[in-house]
């Protein structure tokens, strides 16, 4: 059996596969153990499958570690004392491993008790200490087995064919469902669910607005049309076993030409047909760290498209290389290599969206591009891994224009000023590229801050926090002063919904397009009722909250206007 059919036989992926490639795999008998392997054949797909799913994104595939730490033998075989049994029994090491999967650790890693049953837990713990499996790579040629045109583009509405107001809808992740919901932002009815990738992470929009692009943890990239009826998919494409990142071609003259997308595995983006995603051209991630080592799994995480330049920027998580990718001709693609810091993950723009500013978040930094110059503008150290989303903007009132980030791993919300061409805002340069106030925050395990231009209040969760309490409410402060009380809003106790034995975690403010409402997930166990809540961002008042039986796990909201416009 290839190596290519031996990776990951997990039914979710299978059943993310295409026909004739999913039937491919589930003919292949499962591999048989070898004599040495401590688990058995059934064991070890069932471990492989938990695995990608819960692990390898924090983790990577081949088990280099990057969020998450290095998992490779020769740390998860180590004793307590420090020292390292090889053959001989390994019990000691797997009890301390399944105390750490079930419980966590304060290094940030989450707690897996209430996801995993202790059987499953005790099969990682071994798992883990076998020699990590190299998946096999993805070709164009496995690529274009994949594509397919649901709706051909001449067969595609020619005006919006439903009455909805299409700024204010909603693409609601459904995360464990493989869904997406689009919510009216006006009505918040849900107008339709629609079927995309497993785990399926975030949405983006179309520089025309019309449509949503869609990517999944199994690298299946999704393209709604908005102008239908009822919006459905028209076009979708696996772009790998692995992805997260996703965007369009939005410099004047190429709006949509392109798009592209970034996978965890294999390590490559790939350049394709914005309106029906036929794929172009792929290329690796393979190479250097900013260290000067080379990297077999280099991941793609943030993409974002500049309207400066024809140009993505593509930022590589275990290099720590960003990278400008010129699409202007792709035959002859130009890539610039702009050397920051490990391990990038998200970040967004600054109110000028001049700057792309994002984490390096085991080197405790932001990284600043300067897209007009094509240089790295600065490097900031901040507190324990900085986690922005996409970041917030707004002009403090002593320090002016500032962009923030949370934290995962402490309790503060970081603002870094940022440059400014207004005369008015000459007098903030000397601040620039520093941290002008670290505002303290509920706890530690921030994912998401968010504001907007027509708002007085900053937003942030605090989902990854251990304590109930914390990882179910969210925190709004006053920009005009910050150093006035922050109002904390438990979230779950304002659904209404019955408590679950599941922490239900408060995730990702999102604003409504003209910024009046805040949308908060409310994100359950996958058999509880999960809910989206809303406040008016004025009052801080609750609105309304947003549930169904369909709404299962609901995590990233994107508001069409807002996503298209990069508006945070
Ligand atoms: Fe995300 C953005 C990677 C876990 C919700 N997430 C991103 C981006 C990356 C990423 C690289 C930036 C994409 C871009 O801008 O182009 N996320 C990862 C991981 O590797 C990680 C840590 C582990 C994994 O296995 O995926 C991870 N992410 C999560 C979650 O558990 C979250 C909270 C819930 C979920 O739906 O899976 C989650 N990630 C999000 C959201 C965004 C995101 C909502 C987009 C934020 C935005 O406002 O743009």
């Amino acid at each position: 059996m290839s190596k290519r059919n031996r990776w990951l036989m997990g039914a979710a992926v299978v059943a993310a596969l295409p026909l004739a490639v999913s039937q491919a795999w589930a003919q292949q008998a499962a591999p048989a153990a070898t004599p040495q392997a401590a688990l058995t054949a059934a064991e070890k797909e069932s471990a492989k499958k938990i695995y990608f799913e819960r692990c390898a994104g924090c983790h990577g595939v081949l088990r280099k570690g990057a969020t998450g730490k290095n998992l490779e033998p020769h740390w998860t075989k180590k004793l307590p004392d420090g020292t390292t049994q090889e053959g001989g029994t390994t019990k000691l090491g797997a009890s301390r491993l399944e105390k750490i999967i079930a419980y966590g650790t304060e290094g940030g890693m989450v707690n897996f008790d209430d996801i995993l049953s202790k059987d499953e837990i005790s099969l990682m713990a071994r798992y883990i200490q076998e020699q990590p499996d190299v998946p096999p790579e993805f070709s164009m040629a496995d690529m274009m087995g994949t594509w397919k045109v649901i709706v051909p583009v001449d067969q595609r509405p020619k005006k919006q064919m439903n009455k909805f107001n299409l700024k204010n809808m909603f693409s609601v992740t459904l995360r464990d469902t493989g869904e997406v919901a689009l919510i009216d932002g006006d009505t918040k009815e849900i107008r339709s669910i629609v079927k995309t990738g497993y785990a399926v992470h975030i949405s983006r929009l179309s520089k025309s607005g019309r449509y949503i692009y869609v990517i999944g943890r199994d690298g299946r990239l999704s393209l709604i049309d908005l102008w239908m009826e009822k919006p459905a998919v028209v076009a979708e494409v696996k772009v790998g076993f692995d992805a997260r990142s996703v965007d369009t071609s939005k410099f004047k003259g190429f709006e949509d030409k392109y798009a592209i997308a970034g996978s965890y595995w294999p390590p490559q983006y790939v350049i394709m047909d914005g309106e029906t995603l036929k794929p172009f051209k792929i290329v690796s991630t393979r190479g250097m760290t900013v260290d000067g080592e080379y990297h077999p799994e280099p991941r793609v995480a943030s993409i974002v498209s500049s309207e400066t330049k024809p140009e993505w920027v593509v930022n590589i998580k275990e290099t720590g290389q960003i990278l400008l990718v010129d699409y202007a001709d792709i035959k002859n693609l130009k890539v610039t290599t702009i050397e920051s810091a490990k391990f990038l993950h998200d970040g967004g723009w600054d109110a000028s969206k001049r700057y792309f500013l994002v984490a390096a978040n085991a080197s405790n930094k932001i990284a600043a591009v300067d897209t007009k110059t094509g240089k790295l503008a600065a490097l900031v150290d901040t507190k324990k891994i900085p986690h922005p989303g996409r970041g917030a903007n707004f002009k403090h009132p002593e320090f002016g224009p500032v962009w923030a980030t949370g934290h995962l791993g402490d309790a503060v919300v970081t603002l870094i000023s940022t440059p400014s061409d207004k005369p008015a805002d000459a007098k903030y340069k000397k601040n620039n590229w520093k941290v002008v106030q670290e505002v303290k925050h509920i706890g530690a395990g921030n994912l998401f801050v968010k504001t907007h231009p027509k708002s007085k209040h900053l937003w942030a969760d605090a989902p990854q926090n251990p304590e109930r309490e914390l990882a179910e409410s969210v925190a709004v402060w006053d920009m005009a002063d910050l150093s006035k009380p922050k109002k904390v809003i438990n979230v779950a106790k304002d659904s209404g919904l019955p408590a679950t034995k599941a922490i239900r975690r408060a995730v990702h403010p999102e604003y409504s397009a003209d910024g009046s409402e805040v949308w908060i997930s409310l994100w359950g166990g996958k058999t509880d009722q999960s809910a989206i809540v809303v406040y008016d961002d004025k009052t801080l008042a609750l609105k309304k909250v947003i549930t169904d039986p369909k709404m299962i796990t609901p995590t990233g909201k994107f508001n069409v206007y807002n996503t298209q416009h990069d508006i945070y």
